[in-house]
């Protein structure tokens, strides 16, 4: 069994989860572990925060609802190919069992000459995505920074430039707010177990001391959060039975020492409910839970959640992979996380060159024209107060003026010139189109509001209706 599933890592990862969480894929438990309003359930070593704390720290990632995630490293080189098999990428090590010396030759062809962190900031900034996740070290454990602690990054290749440097510095010109990835699991670092099995009779375990690679872990997370600060941590590869639940408390309690107003995800910890991504009862650590290649059916009030993405069907560059999703399903998708109270992390895998590949610019860029009209639907809202209507979602925000605005962004076109809502509580006052302005006529009735539409949608991705509505913001700002 463990050899069938060694080529497919998305399987290999969902099979894994799935036997460590041990139910984990059961529909997600609305568990705040340190939620919105709940202090977090710190163990001692860090005093309890405070709800308002809390509010406080997460306020800008609430806000934000939209960021980009890159996966890029050495294993952008192989672009997904490896000796005629073509489905590899972040998992190439792992998914075509390559030695660690062969793997290494990687280091003396990283050459990215054509790598632009403006570009890439930019391309975040108009595509509306205001946070950017990039892989510091995934689990192939090569770092793209200067790390003074290992000889396995970006310094012993060609290129010896520190990414991490100069993408932070680029995304602060943009106004697009920094943020790393960063693996637990580690497939090179000699103190890291377990070994890979297909390599455990060539690699020797002898030596091999784990509390002295937790060291190495913190010390290079020291090197990046005081050297490129990152408001969020992404953790990763937090699975396997070596990482455990103290572990991850312990290294909650470091970041956060090093950076009291850091957000950091579950995956430090071990309360991840497999790629479901929700995090289980039981004072597990971190600030948001992380669905992973999903969209939970329904929000879940008084949870901070993240929905990460391919664009295609890889996390890393994988140069056979059309499979792209349409600019029209992105939108969608953001447009479905936002109405259930959650972020959307979407990725981007660029190619060995430094640029990102024709078909995500192309995405990112018509997601950009739609946010350009529509962002105010997105950024700062609430999830929806009447479930998900047959004709597309609906998002909410309090206003300043203690009334409260519907989004209905319109999906499937009324044909009869009327959108029908159910379920709307308070007193209607207004109806508009969010691109443009105009005004719109609406009826209450016994079950909702029926709004007058023009004969054609504005946007065919999906078209914006705003309602406001003469009702006060919820009493406990609930998420959902
Ligand atoms: O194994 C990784 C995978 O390569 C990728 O980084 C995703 C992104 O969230 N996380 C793990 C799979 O769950």
């Amino acid at each position: 069994m463990a050899d069938s599933i060694m080529k497919t890592p998305l399987l290999i990862v969902g099979l894994s989860l799935l036997i460590l969480s041990s139910g984990c894929i059961s529909k997600p438990t609305a568990t705040p572990s340190g939620g919105h309003g709940q202090p977090s359930k710190v163990e001692p070593g860090l005093p309890a925060e405070t709800p308002a704390a809390h509010d406080a720290r997460m306020e800008w990632w609430r806000e934000a609802r939209f960021g980009m995630f890159i996966h890029w490293g050495l294993y952008a080189i192989p672009a997904g190919e490896w000796k005629g098999k073509t489905d590899h990428a972040e998992w190439i090590r792992e998914s075509a069992q390559i030695p660690l010396a062969e793997y290494d030759q990687f280091l003396g062809q990283f050459n990215p000459v054509k790598f632009n962190p403006d570009t890439w900031a930019r391309l975040a900034r108009r595509a509306g995505m205001k946070y950017l996740v990039i892989t510091s070290k995934h689990h192939d454990g090569f770092a793209l920074w200067d790390s003074k602690v290992s000889d396995f990054d970006v310094m012993a290749t060609p290129f010896q430039r520190d990414i991490l440097k100069e993408l932070s510095a680029a995304c602060r010109k943009e106004d697009v707010r920094f943020c790393t990835y960063h693996s637990i699991m580690d497939w090179h670092h000699p103190d890291y177990l377990p070994r890979r099995n297909w390599e455990k009779a060539t690699r020797s375990t002898d030596g091999a001391d784990f509390d002295r690679f937790r060291g190495y872990l913190k010390s290079q997370l020291q090197e990046i959060v005081s050297g490129y600060n990152p408001g969020v941590l992404w953790f990763d590869g937090e699975w396997e039975d070596t990482w455990t639940h103290a572990m991850g408390q312990d290294l909650d309690d470091y970041v956060r020492g090093l950076n009291k107003n850091i957000i950091i995800n579950n995956r430090v910890d071990k309360g991840r409910h497999g790629m479901a991504g929700q995090t289980k009862e039981g004072g597990f650590r971190g600030d948001f839970g992380t669905p992973e290649q999903e969209i939970p059916d329904q929000g879940i009030p008084g949870v901070d959640w993240e929905s990460c993405m391919t664009m295609n069907r890889h996390w890393g560059w994988n140069a056979a992979d059309t499979q792209w999703k349409s600019t029209e399903d992105l939108v969608r998708k953001l447009i479905d996380i936002a109405s259930k109270g959650g972020n959307f992390l979407l990725n981007i895998g660029p190619r060995p060159d430094g640029t990102f590949p024709d078909q995500a610019i192309e995405r990112l860029e018509g997601i950009g024209h739609w946010m350009d009209k529509n962002s105010d639907s997105i950024y700062g809202t609430q999830a929806s107060p009447v479930g998900k209507p047959a004709w597309g979602r609906c998002t909410q925000k309090q206003r300043s003026n203690g009334q409260t605005r519907l989004f209905f962004h319109v999906f499937d076109w009324p044909t009869d010139g009327k959108l029908v809502v159910t379920g709307v509580t308070g007193k209607p006052l207004k109806a508009t189109l969010l691109d443009g302005g105009k005004k719109l006529k609406f009826a209450e009735n016994a079950s909702g509001v029926t709004i007058d539409v023009p004969g054609k949608p504005g946007n065919l991705l999906a078209t914006v209706i705003t309602l406001d509505l003469a009702k006060p913001a919820p009493a406990d700002r609930n998420r959902n």
